[in-house]
């Protein structure tokens, strides 16, 4: 099977592949990535030399492009997590998150019902559930919850969701959707939260908490996430949405707290800053749909991931000071410092 992944020069989409080409050798795996400033090329370094593995550098939302590469390489299966993933970002400036997250995304579907593909598999989110109220522990999202977005982002997801949705509806494409909650683990770029806390901590930095930090995030180990893809692109139903979530509920301040007592680090590095512009306050994901029908169970708690997490950071040093010493460090004193 040919396997196009696009954004696999990022977080999850990095893990993603690794998990891939190591666990089905006889599977060519493309990775399709725009390399901006949260693509990185030492992320795929562990498995650049693999025969089942190659590097395309391109845009998802340049047309001409990808059907001369659909064209090319005549893919069986796409995979798409190529998108703006910030929603700081993009409360900053929208734009690119309409271009890439919806317009790379329509793109990628007309190529694949020109083309004719076994699979399109979206890598979704929870955020485009919106929030849940943080009095209301009962309440989790279901696969049938209505879309209600907060952010830019998190609306630029949903239109991309509709879109495929729409392809598989009006032209018969085979499609599946994954939306999962908040990851994290290695290669996790340092502007999100638990990177952002283990990298400045590290480095006696001062942790900005949005708020009060008492929004609750839902966590999973990125490990579990490309699990649950593999699962979905195999056996999952064509039209069909999964969430995925381990129930790993934990507030923000919770999460910086169990960052700082695990590195050996003061609580007074803790320094609390303006809430983000209409902060979503709960996600929290019922998985049940993924459990029982594709048998899908999560490896990592965050009790066990948060540890395998630090000392990945640890090890890898090199990997995040590389990147926090370039242009971040502009990014951050815009978002932190000037305002
Ligand atoms: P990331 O920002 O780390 O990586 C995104 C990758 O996409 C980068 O390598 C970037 O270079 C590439 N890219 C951006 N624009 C592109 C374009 N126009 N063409 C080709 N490549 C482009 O993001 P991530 O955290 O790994 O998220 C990956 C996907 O998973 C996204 O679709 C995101 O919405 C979704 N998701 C993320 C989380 C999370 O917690 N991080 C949770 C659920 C879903
Ligand atoms: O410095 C910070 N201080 C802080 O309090 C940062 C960066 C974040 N926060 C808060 C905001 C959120 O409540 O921590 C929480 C997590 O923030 P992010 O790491 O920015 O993640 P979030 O906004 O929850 O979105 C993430 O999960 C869902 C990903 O970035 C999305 O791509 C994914 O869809």
């Amino acid at each position: 099977m040919k396997i196009l992944v696009t954004g696999g020069a990022g977080f999850i989409g990095g893990n993603f592949v690794h998990y891939m080409v190591n666990k089905y050798p006889e599977d060519e795996i493309i990775n399709l990535d725009a390399l901006t400033y949260a693509g990185n090329l030492e992320t795929c370094k562990p498995v650049e030399d693999k025969p089942n593995y190659k590097f395309i550098k391109g845009d998802i939302a340049d047309r001409d492009f990808i059907f001369d590469l659909f064209e090319k390489e005549k893919p069986d299966v796409v995979v798409n997590f190529a998108a703006e993933s910030h929603v700081d970002r993009s409360i900053d400036d929208p734009e690119i998150f309409v271009r890439t997250n919806v317009i790379g995304t329509t793109t990628l579907l007309d190529a694949c019902v020109k083309y004719g593909i076994k699979r399109y598999h979206q890598v979704s989110t929870d955020e485009v559930y919106g929030d849940l109220p943080l009095d209301r522990p009962d309440l989790f999202f279901t696969e049938s919850t209505p879309l209600h977005t907060s952010s830019p982002y998190s609306s630029a997801k949903a239109a991309a969701d509709l879109f495929v949705q729409a392809y598989h509806r009006t032209y018969g494409l085979p499609v599946t959707i994954s939306r999962c909650s908040n990851n994290y683990g290695p290669y996790h770029f340092p502007e999100k939260l638990i990177p952002l806390i283990i990298s400045r901590a590290l480095n006696d930095e001062k942790i900005p908490v949005y708020g009060t930090g008492e929004n609750v995030r839902d966590w999973l180990h990125v490990y579990d996430h490309c699990v649950a893809i593999d699962l979905i692109i195999r056996k999952g139903k064509d039209g069909e949405v999964y969430n995925v979530g381990g129930h790993n509920e934990r507030t923000n301040l919770e999460v910086v707290k169990t960052v700082l007592k695990a590195l050996n680090k003061p609580e007074s590095l803790i320094t609390y800053v303006s809430d983000r512009k209409g902060h979503d306050m709960r996600y929290a994901i019922d998985p049940t749909k993924l459990e029982t029908e594709l048998g899908w169970k999560p490896k990592y708690t965050f009790d066990t991931g948060i540890p395998q997490t630090i000392q990945w950071y640890l090890d890898n040093k090199e990997w995040w000071e590389n990147i926090i010493s370039g242009d971040y460090q502009n990014y951050f004193q815009e978002m932190y410092v000037n305002k």
